[in-house]
Protein backbone atom coordinates (compact mmCIF):
# COMPACT_ATOMS: atom_id res chain seq x y z
CA UNK A 1 0.00 0.00 0.00
CA UNK A 2 1.67 3.19 -1.04
CA UNK A 3 1.00 5.15 1.92
CA UNK A 4 2.39 3.16 4.17
CA UNK A 5 5.73 4.81 2.88
CA UNK A 6 5.40 8.11 4.49
CA UNK A 7 6.96 9.26 7.59
CA UNK A 8 5.31 10.32 10.39
CA UNK A 9 5.42 13.76 10.32
CA UNK A 10 3.97 13.78 6.36
CA UNK A 11 0.93 11.60 8.04
CA UNK A 12 1.16 14.61 10.56
CA UNK A 13 1.02 17.36 7.98
CA UNK A 14 -2.16 15.76 5.49
CA UNK A 15 -4.19 14.95 8.81
CA UNK A 16 -4.05 18.84 10.00
CA UNK A 17 -4.97 20.06 6.41
CA UNK A 18 -7.38 17.74 5.43
CA UNK A 19 -8.98 15.58 8.91
CA UNK A 20 -11.40 16.79 11.10
CA UNK A 21 -11.28 14.53 13.99
CA UNK A 22 -14.25 13.57 16.34
CA UNK A 23 -14.34 15.26 19.95
CA UNK A 24 -11.29 17.08 18.80
CA UNK A 25 -9.52 20.92 19.99
CA UNK A 26 -8.10 21.63 16.36
CA UNK A 27 -5.95 24.08 16.63
CA UNK A 28 -4.04 22.31 19.91
CA UNK A 29 -4.15 19.10 17.53
CA UNK A 30 -2.30 21.28 14.71
CA UNK A 31 0.17 22.23 17.41
CA UNK A 32 0.94 18.68 18.62
CA UNK A 33 0.43 16.33 15.25
CA UNK A 34 -1.81 13.07 16.19
CA UNK A 35 -0.14 10.00 17.42
CA UNK A 36 -0.32 7.71 14.23
CA UNK A 37 -1.31 4.18 15.06
CA UNK A 38 -0.04 1.73 12.56
CA UNK A 39 -0.69 -1.93 13.91
CA UNK A 40 -1.71 -3.63 16.78
CA UNK A 41 -1.35 -7.13 18.46
CA UNK A 42 -2.73 -8.74 21.17
CA UNK A 43 -3.11 -6.11 23.95
CA UNK A 44 -0.22 -3.36 22.44
CA UNK A 45 0.04 -0.72 19.61
CA UNK A 46 2.46 0.18 17.31
CA UNK A 47 2.54 3.80 16.41
CA UNK A 48 4.45 5.15 13.26
CA UNK A 49 7.48 5.93 15.26
CA UNK A 50 7.58 2.11 16.28
CA UNK A 51 6.57 3.14 20.08
CA UNK A 52 4.91 0.12 21.72
CA UNK A 53 1.84 1.02 23.93
CA UNK A 54 -0.28 -1.05 25.98
CA UNK A 55 -3.77 -0.73 25.29
CA UNK A 56 -5.75 -0.38 28.28
CA UNK A 57 -8.84 1.56 27.09
CA UNK A 58 -9.31 -1.81 24.24
CA UNK A 59 -9.38 0.92 21.53
CA UNK A 60 -12.10 3.27 22.29
CA UNK A 61 -13.88 0.72 24.87
CA UNK A 62 -14.69 -2.07 22.10
CA UNK A 63 -11.41 -4.41 21.22
CA UNK A 64 -12.78 -7.17 24.04
CA UNK A 65 -11.00 -10.00 22.46
CA UNK A 66 -7.91 -7.85 21.40
CA UNK A 67 -6.34 -7.25 18.32
CA UNK A 68 -4.97 -9.40 15.41
CA UNK A 69 -7.36 -12.10 15.65
CA UNK A 70 -6.76 -14.14 11.79
CA UNK A 71 -10.15 -15.47 11.74
CA UNK A 72 -12.34 -12.29 12.03
CA UNK A 73 -10.67 -11.26 9.05
CA UNK A 74 -10.79 -14.94 7.26
CA UNK A 75 -14.62 -14.69 8.26
CA UNK A 76 -14.90 -10.69 6.51
CA UNK A 77 -12.91 -12.12 3.30
CA UNK A 78 -15.04 -15.42 2.59
CA UNK A 79 -18.48 -13.41 3.32
CA UNK A 80 -17.26 -10.50 1.11
CA UNK A 81 -16.33 -12.52 -1.45
CA UNK A 82 -20.19 -15.07 -0.48
CA UNK A 83 -21.55 -11.99 -0.45
CA UNK A 84 -20.87 -8.61 0.32
CA UNK A 85 -24.23 -7.00 0.97
CA UNK A 86 -27.60 -7.46 0.96
CA UNK A 87 -30.11 -5.69 2.64
CA UNK A 88 -33.21 -6.75 5.03
CA UNK A 89 -35.66 -3.76 3.84
CA UNK A 90 -38.31 -5.43 1.61
CA UNK A 91 -38.75 -9.39 2.92
CA UNK A 92 -35.64 -10.26 2.25
CA UNK A 93 -32.72 -11.14 4.78
CA UNK A 94 -28.89 -12.57 4.73
CA UNK A 95 -28.15 -15.91 6.73
CA UNK A 96 -25.15 -13.90 8.99
CA UNK A 97 -28.26 -11.48 9.73
CA UNK A 98 -30.93 -14.47 10.83
CA UNK A 99 -28.03 -16.33 12.71
CA UNK A 100 -27.03 -13.39 14.40
CA UNK A 101 -30.06 -12.00 15.52
CA UNK A 102 -30.61 -15.93 17.07
CA UNK A 103 -27.67 -15.74 18.90
CA UNK A 104 -28.75 -12.41 20.37
CA UNK A 105 -31.33 -13.87 22.00
CA UNK A 106 -30.02 -16.54 23.02
CA UNK A 107 -27.22 -14.62 25.19
CA UNK A 108 -29.18 -11.34 26.37
CA UNK A 109 -31.19 -10.98 29.52
CA UNK A 110 -34.75 -11.53 30.05
CA UNK A 111 -36.82 -11.80 27.35
CA UNK A 112 -34.94 -9.45 24.40
CA UNK A 113 -35.82 -12.47 22.01
CA UNK A 114 -35.59 -9.63 18.54
CA UNK A 115 -32.81 -8.09 17.21
CA UNK A 116 -33.00 -4.32 15.11
CA UNK A 117 -29.17 -4.07 13.70
CA UNK A 118 -27.62 -0.65 13.06
CA UNK A 119 -23.88 0.73 12.71
CA UNK A 120 -22.99 2.61 15.32
CA UNK A 121 -24.32 2.97 19.12
CA UNK A 122 -25.98 6.46 18.62
CA UNK A 123 -27.81 5.01 15.94
CA UNK A 124 -28.99 2.21 17.93
CA UNK A 125 -29.66 4.79 20.18
CA UNK A 126 -31.95 6.64 17.16
CA UNK A 127 -34.01 3.55 17.32
CA UNK A 128 -34.77 3.02 20.89
CA UNK A 129 -36.23 6.71 20.29
CA UNK A 130 -37.85 5.74 17.73
CA UNK A 131 -39.52 2.38 18.32
CA UNK A 132 -40.43 3.07 21.96
CA UNK A 133 -42.71 6.07 20.69
CA UNK A 134 -43.99 4.57 18.26
CA UNK A 135 -45.12 1.52 21.09
CA UNK A 136 -46.97 4.04 23.21
CA UNK A 137 -48.63 5.48 20.11
CA UNK A 138 -49.83 1.63 19.72
CA UNK A 139 -50.62 1.71 23.26
CA UNK A 140 -53.25 4.68 23.28
CA UNK A 141 -50.49 6.55 24.91
CA UNK A 142 -49.13 8.88 22.51
CA UNK A 143 -47.77 11.29 25.34
CA UNK A 144 -45.64 9.08 26.73
CA UNK A 145 -42.75 10.49 24.86
CA UNK A 146 -39.94 12.19 26.98
CA UNK A 147 -36.81 10.02 27.86
CA UNK A 148 -35.60 10.23 31.44
CA UNK A 149 -31.40 10.11 31.33
CA UNK A 150 -28.82 11.32 33.97
CA UNK A 151 -26.32 13.57 33.75
CA UNK A 152 -23.07 12.51 32.28
CA UNK A 153 -24.81 9.84 30.76
CA UNK A 154 -23.21 8.81 27.20
CA UNK A 155 -25.58 7.72 24.42
CA UNK A 156 -23.72 8.69 21.50
CA UNK A 157 -22.84 12.17 19.03
CA UNK A 158 -26.27 12.48 16.36
CA UNK A 159 -29.04 15.01 17.66
CA UNK A 160 -30.66 12.43 19.53
CA UNK A 161 -27.39 10.33 21.05
CA UNK A 162 -26.31 13.86 22.09
CA UNK A 163 -29.77 14.94 23.73
CA UNK A 164 -30.28 11.66 25.14
CA UNK A 165 -26.80 11.75 27.11
CA UNK A 166 -26.45 14.38 29.82
CA UNK A 167 -23.02 15.46 28.69
CA UNK A 168 -23.72 19.67 29.28
CA UNK A 169 -20.81 20.97 27.07
CA UNK A 170 -22.39 18.68 24.18
CA UNK A 171 -25.80 20.11 24.83
CA UNK A 172 -24.46 23.33 24.82
CA UNK A 173 -22.73 23.01 20.99
CA UNK A 174 -25.82 21.14 19.96
CA UNK A 175 -29.44 22.56 20.99
CA UNK A 176 -30.45 19.18 23.17
CA UNK A 177 -33.99 18.39 21.94
CA UNK A 178 -37.21 18.81 23.80
CA UNK A 179 -38.27 15.67 25.32
CA UNK A 180 -35.15 14.57 27.20
CA UNK A 181 -34.20 15.23 30.83
CA UNK A 182 -31.59 14.34 33.02
CA UNK A 183 -31.09 13.29 36.43
CA UNK A 184 -28.31 13.11 38.93
CA UNK A 185 -26.04 10.23 38.18
CA UNK A 186 -25.24 7.77 40.82
CA UNK A 187 -21.66 9.17 41.31
CA UNK A 188 -20.86 8.46 45.31
CA UNK A 189 -17.62 10.12 45.25
CA UNK A 190 -18.41 13.24 43.75
CA UNK A 191 -21.83 13.77 45.04
CA UNK A 192 -22.43 11.14 47.89
CA UNK A 193 -19.73 10.77 50.14
CA UNK A 194 -22.02 12.18 53.29
CA UNK A 195 -24.04 9.23 52.84
CA UNK A 196 -23.37 5.62 52.99
CA UNK A 197 -23.53 3.66 49.92
CA UNK A 198 -26.39 1.95 49.43
CA UNK A 199 -28.56 5.48 50.86
CA UNK A 200 -27.11 7.27 48.22
CA UNK A 201 -27.88 4.40 45.63
CA UNK A 202 -31.56 4.94 46.45
CA UNK A 203 -31.55 8.79 46.88
CA UNK A 204 -30.24 8.75 43.31
CA UNK A 205 -32.92 6.27 42.12
CA UNK A 206 -35.58 8.23 44.14
CA UNK A 207 -34.18 11.39 41.71
CA UNK A 208 -36.21 9.50 38.69
CA UNK A 209 -39.23 9.41 40.52
CA UNK A 210 -38.97 12.94 41.54
CA UNK A 211 -38.50 13.65 37.91
CA UNK A 212 -41.33 11.23 36.67
CA UNK A 213 -43.91 13.57 39.37
CA UNK A 214 -42.49 16.80 37.98
CA UNK A 215 -43.17 15.53 34.27
CA UNK A 216 -45.98 13.24 34.63
CA UNK A 217 -46.20 9.82 34.40
CA UNK A 218 -48.48 9.77 31.63
CA UNK A 219 -45.64 12.23 29.36
CA UNK A 220 -42.65 9.81 30.46
CA UNK A 221 -41.53 7.62 28.17
CA UNK A 222 -38.42 5.75 29.50
CA UNK A 223 -35.95 5.90 31.59
CA UNK A 224 -32.33 4.90 30.03
CA UNK A 225 -29.10 4.21 31.60
CA UNK A 226 -25.90 1.91 30.92
CA UNK A 227 -25.71 -0.18 34.17
CA UNK A 228 -22.06 1.85 34.63
CA UNK A 229 -21.47 4.90 33.22
CA UNK A 230 -18.68 4.80 31.17
CA UNK A 231 -17.89 8.25 28.90
CA UNK A 232 -19.11 9.74 32.36
CA UNK A 233 -15.98 8.55 33.97
CA UNK A 234 -16.68 4.84 34.80
CA UNK A 235 -19.63 5.48 37.22
CA UNK A 236 -19.92 2.51 39.43
CA UNK A 237 -23.27 2.45 40.92
CA UNK A 238 -23.81 1.41 44.46
CA UNK A 239 -25.73 -2.04 44.73
CA UNK A 240 -28.96 -0.08 45.81
CA UNK A 241 -29.21 1.77 42.73
CA UNK A 242 -30.30 -0.63 40.14
CA UNK A 243 -33.31 -2.71 42.12
CA UNK A 244 -34.84 0.66 42.76
CA UNK A 245 -34.77 2.21 39.34
CA UNK A 246 -36.25 -1.06 38.20
CA UNK A 247 -39.44 -1.02 40.79
CA UNK A 248 -39.66 2.81 39.74
CA UNK A 249 -40.22 2.13 35.85
CA UNK A 250 -42.24 -0.58 36.76
CA UNK A 251 -44.55 1.25 39.28
CA UNK A 252 -44.87 4.46 36.79
CA UNK A 253 -45.42 2.13 33.58
CA UNK A 254 -41.86 3.21 32.35
CA UNK A 255 -39.97 0.91 29.89
CA UNK A 256 -36.65 1.10 31.19
CA UNK A 257 -33.80 0.54 28.31
CA UNK A 258 -30.67 -0.39 29.14
CA UNK A 259 -27.56 1.02 27.16
CA UNK A 260 -24.69 -2.01 26.97
CA UNK A 261 -22.79 -0.24 24.15
CA UNK A 262 -19.79 -0.61 26.92
CA UNK A 263 -21.19 -3.03 29.24
CA UNK A 264 -22.10 -5.19 27.06
CA UNK A 265 -19.94 -8.76 25.65
CA UNK A 266 -18.00 -9.17 28.61
CA UNK A 267 -16.62 -6.36 29.88
CA UNK A 268 -18.67 -6.18 33.81
CA UNK A 269 -17.76 -9.69 34.35
CA UNK A 270 -21.14 -11.71 32.69
CA UNK A 271 -22.37 -11.21 29.27
CA UNK A 272 -24.14 -8.05 30.19
CA UNK A 273 -24.37 -5.82 32.46
CA UNK A 274 -27.73 -6.26 32.74
CA UNK A 275 -26.59 -9.15 34.11
CA UNK A 276 -24.23 -8.34 36.41
CA UNK A 277 -26.47 -6.18 38.12
CA UNK A 278 -30.00 -8.06 37.88
CA UNK A 279 -31.93 -5.88 36.05
CA UNK A 280 -34.12 -6.94 33.99
CA UNK A 281 -34.54 -4.20 30.95
CA UNK A 282 -37.46 -4.10 28.17
CA UNK A 283 -34.41 -2.94 25.57
CA UNK A 284 -31.07 -2.96 25.52
CA UNK A 285 -29.03 -1.25 22.89
CA UNK A 286 -25.78 -2.65 21.91
CA UNK A 287 -22.45 -2.29 19.91
CA UNK A 288 -18.50 -2.03 20.23
CA UNK A 289 -18.19 -5.01 21.81
CA UNK A 290 -20.65 -7.03 19.27
CA UNK A 291 -17.77 -7.35 16.75
CA UNK A 292 -14.87 -6.12 19.23
CA UNK A 293 -14.63 -3.03 17.09
CA UNK A 294 -13.15 -5.07 14.46
CA UNK A 295 -15.87 -3.81 12.03
CA UNK A 296 -18.91 -1.06 12.90
CA UNK A 297 -22.07 -3.27 14.06
CA UNK A 298 -24.57 -2.12 16.55
CA UNK A 299 -28.83 -2.99 16.84
CA UNK A 300 -30.77 -3.13 20.32
CA UNK A 301 -32.91 -6.38 21.83
CA UNK A 302 -36.11 -5.85 22.00
CA UNK A 303 -38.59 -7.45 24.94
CA UNK A 304 -41.53 -9.43 24.25
CA UNK A 305 -43.88 -6.87 25.31
CA UNK A 306 -42.89 -3.99 23.11
CA UNK A 307 -42.17 -6.37 20.04
CA UNK A 308 -45.50 -7.90 20.05
CA UNK A 309 -47.01 -4.66 19.82
CA UNK A 310 -44.84 -3.01 17.18
CA UNK A 311 -45.00 -7.03 15.69
CA UNK A 312 -49.07 -7.37 15.96
CA UNK A 313 -50.44 -3.88 15.82
CA UNK A 314 -48.17 -1.63 14.10
CA UNK A 315 -47.85 -2.37 10.67
CA UNK A 316 -45.34 -0.93 8.91
CA UNK A 317 -42.34 0.66 11.27
CA UNK A 318 -40.97 3.33 8.85
CA UNK A 319 -37.46 2.69 10.25
CA UNK A 320 -34.45 1.55 9.10
CA UNK A 321 -30.44 1.80 7.82
CA UNK A 322 -29.64 0.62 4.55
CA UNK A 323 -26.34 -1.06 6.78
CA UNK A 324 -28.74 -2.99 8.93
CA UNK A 325 -28.15 -6.17 9.28
CA UNK A 326 -25.17 -6.20 7.14
CA UNK A 327 -23.90 -9.63 6.03
CA UNK A 328 -19.71 -8.79 6.69
CA UNK A 329 -20.28 -7.16 9.98
CA UNK A 330 -22.97 -10.10 11.21
CA UNK A 331 -20.67 -12.77 10.20
CA UNK A 332 -17.70 -10.89 12.31
CA UNK A 333 -20.13 -10.53 14.92
CA UNK A 334 -20.77 -14.19 15.29
CA UNK A 335 -17.08 -15.48 15.30
CA UNK A 336 -16.51 -12.36 17.78
CA UNK A 337 -18.60 -13.88 19.98
CA UNK A 338 -17.48 -17.80 19.22
CA UNK A 339 -14.30 -16.78 20.30
CA UNK A 340 -15.37 -15.06 23.38
CA UNK A 341 -17.26 -18.12 24.68
CA UNK A 342 -14.62 -21.22 23.08
CA UNK A 343 -11.78 -19.18 24.86
CA UNK A 344 -14.04 -18.46 28.35
CA UNK A 345 -12.77 -15.31 27.77
CA UNK A 346 -15.49 -13.75 30.01
CA UNK A 347 -14.75 -16.22 33.08
CA UNK A 348 -11.11 -15.68 32.31
CA UNK A 349 -11.22 -11.96 32.99
CA UNK A 350 -13.29 -11.96 35.62
CA UNK A 351 -10.48 -14.14 37.52
CA UNK A 352 -7.50 -11.67 35.85
CA UNK A 353 -10.30 -9.17 37.66
CA UNK A 354 -9.01 -10.18 40.91
CA UNK A 355 -5.61 -9.39 40.91
CA UNK A 356 -6.20 -6.34 38.80
CA UNK A 357 -8.09 -5.36 41.88
CA UNK A 358 -5.34 -5.68 44.29
CA UNK A 359 -3.10 -4.45 42.58
CA UNK A 360 -5.39 -1.17 41.79
CA UNK A 361 -6.00 -0.92 45.40
CA UNK A 362 -2.22 -0.72 45.91
CA UNK A 363 -2.41 2.33 43.61
CA UNK A 364 -5.85 3.40 45.65
CA UNK A 365 -2.36 4.49 48.78
CA UNK A 366 -0.85 6.76 45.97
CA UNK A 367 -1.33 10.54 47.51
CA UNK A 368 -3.13 11.63 44.75
CA UNK A 369 -5.95 9.10 44.39
CA UNK A 370 -8.92 9.61 45.83
CA UNK A 371 -10.44 6.11 45.14
CA UNK A 372 -9.68 3.08 42.68
CA UNK A 373 -13.71 2.11 41.64
CA UNK A 374 -14.03 -1.41 39.27
CA UNK A 375 -16.11 -3.77 38.39
CA UNK A 376 -14.57 -6.81 36.48
CA UNK A 377 -12.54 -5.18 33.55
CA UNK A 378 -13.77 -1.55 33.77
CA UNK A 379 -12.51 1.06 36.07
CA UNK A 380 -11.43 4.34 37.20
CA UNK A 381 -8.89 5.53 38.98
CA UNK A 382 -10.44 9.10 40.81
CA UNK A 383 -7.38 12.03 41.19
CA UNK A 384 -8.20 14.46 43.69
CA UNK A 385 -7.01 17.62 45.48
CA UNK A 386 -6.97 16.04 48.61
CA UNK A 387 -7.30 12.97 49.37
CA UNK A 388 -8.07 13.19 52.94
CA UNK A 389 -10.44 15.58 52.84
CA UNK A 390 -11.87 13.88 49.55
CA UNK A 391 -11.96 17.30 48.06
CA UNK A 392 -11.70 17.12 43.81
CA UNK A 393 -9.95 19.84 41.55
CA UNK A 394 -11.43 23.18 40.98
CA UNK A 395 -10.01 23.39 37.36
CA UNK A 396 -11.59 19.88 35.89
CA UNK A 397 -9.88 18.13 33.95
CA UNK A 398 -5.95 19.76 34.06
CA UNK A 399 -4.76 17.21 36.24
CA UNK A 400 -6.27 14.28 34.01
CA UNK A 401 -5.30 15.67 30.67
CA UNK A 402 -1.36 15.46 32.68
CA UNK A 403 -1.58 12.23 34.05
CA UNK A 404 -2.65 11.10 30.65
CA UNK A 405 -0.05 12.54 28.39
CA UNK A 406 2.47 10.95 31.17
CA UNK A 407 0.56 7.21 30.43
CA UNK A 408 1.63 7.86 26.96
CA UNK A 409 4.79 9.02 27.47
CA UNK A 410 5.40 5.63 29.58
CA UNK A 411 3.89 3.81 26.95
CA UNK A 412 0.15 3.36 28.16
CA UNK A 413 -2.83 4.26 26.83
CA UNK A 414 -5.67 5.34 29.48
CA UNK A 415 -8.36 7.61 29.15
CA UNK A 416 -8.41 10.80 31.25
CA UNK A 417 -12.55 11.66 31.98
CA UNK A 418 -12.07 14.97 33.91
CA UNK A 419 -9.90 13.99 36.56
CA UNK A 420 -10.73 10.20 36.56
CA UNK A 421 -7.91 7.88 34.58
CA UNK A 422 -9.99 4.88 33.22
CA UNK A 423 -9.33 1.65 32.55
CA UNK A 424 -11.14 -0.79 30.14
CA UNK A 425 -8.57 -3.12 28.94
CA UNK A 426 -9.35 -6.09 26.58
CA UNK A 427 -10.64 -9.11 27.94
CA UNK A 428 -7.49 -11.14 27.04
CA UNK A 429 -5.24 -8.87 29.51
CA UNK A 430 -3.26 -11.11 31.77
CA UNK A 431 -1.52 -10.90 35.18
CA UNK A 432 2.09 -9.49 33.58
CA UNK A 433 -0.19 -7.58 31.60
CA UNK A 434 -1.65 -5.82 34.67
CA UNK A 435 2.00 -5.16 36.06
CA UNK A 436 2.35 -3.73 33.04
CA UNK A 437 -0.18 -1.33 33.36
CA UNK A 438 0.01 -0.61 36.89
CA UNK A 439 3.55 -0.19 36.99
CA UNK A 440 3.57 2.50 34.00
CA UNK A 441 0.13 4.23 35.91
CA UNK A 442 2.11 4.15 39.03
CA UNK A 443 5.28 6.03 37.19
CA UNK A 444 2.93 8.71 36.01
CA UNK A 445 0.88 9.02 39.00
CA UNK A 446 4.36 9.86 40.18
CA UNK A 447 5.37 12.28 37.73
CA UNK A 448 1.76 14.45 37.64
CA UNK A 449 2.35 14.69 41.48
CA UNK A 450 5.97 15.80 41.33
CA UNK A 451 4.75 17.83 38.17
CA UNK A 452 1.36 19.69 39.99
CA UNK A 453 3.67 20.20 43.25
CA UNK A 454 6.10 22.09 41.30
CA UNK A 455 3.13 24.29 39.50
N1 LIG B 1 -23.77 4.43 24.20
C1 LIG B 1 -22.70 4.31 24.99
C2 LIG B 1 -22.86 3.82 26.38
C3 LIG B 1 -21.43 4.65 24.49
O1 LIG B 1 -20.36 4.56 25.29
C4 LIG B 1 -22.48 5.20 22.39
C5 LIG B 1 -23.69 4.86 22.93
C6 LIG B 1 -22.43 5.70 20.97
O2 LIG B 1 -21.80 4.80 20.15
P1 LIG B 1 -21.16 5.29 18.74
O3 LIG B 1 -20.83 3.97 18.08
O4 LIG B 1 -22.19 6.01 18.02
O5 LIG B 1 -19.95 6.10 19.08
C7 LIG B 1 -21.32 5.10 23.17
C8 LIG B 1 -19.99 5.47 22.57
C9 LIG B 1 -15.16 8.35 25.01
C10 LIG B 1 -16.04 7.85 23.93
O6 LIG B 1 -14.52 9.38 24.77
C11 LIG B 1 -17.05 6.97 24.22
C12 LIG B 1 -17.89 6.53 23.19
C13 LIG B 1 -17.67 6.97 21.90
C14 LIG B 1 -16.65 7.85 21.63
C15 LIG B 1 -15.82 8.31 22.64
O7 LIG B 1 -15.07 7.78 26.07
N2 LIG B 1 -18.96 5.71 23.50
Amino acid sequence: MAYLNRTTKQWQEIDTKHHLHPFTDYKSLAEEGSIIVTKADGVHLTTSDDKQLLDAMSGLWCVNVGYGRKNLAEVAYKQMQELPYYNSFFKTATPPSIELARELAELSPNDLNHAFFSSSGSEANDTVVRMVRRYWDLKGKPNKKTFISREFAYHGSTMTGMSLGGMTAMHAQGDLMPGFEHVLPPYWYKYGNEMSHEDFGIFAANKIEEKINEIGADNVAAFIGEPIQGAGGVIIPPDSYWPRVQEICNQYDILLVVDEVICGFGRTGNWFGSDTYNIKPDIITMAKGITSGYIPLSGIMIGDSVSDTIINEGGEFYHGYTYSGHPVACAVSLENLKIIKEENLIEQSRQVSIYLEQQMREIEKHPLVGEVRMKSFIGAVELVKDKEKMEMFEDTGVVGTICRDYCIENGLVMRAVRDGMIFCPPLIFNNSHVDELCEKLKKSLDQTHNHISKS
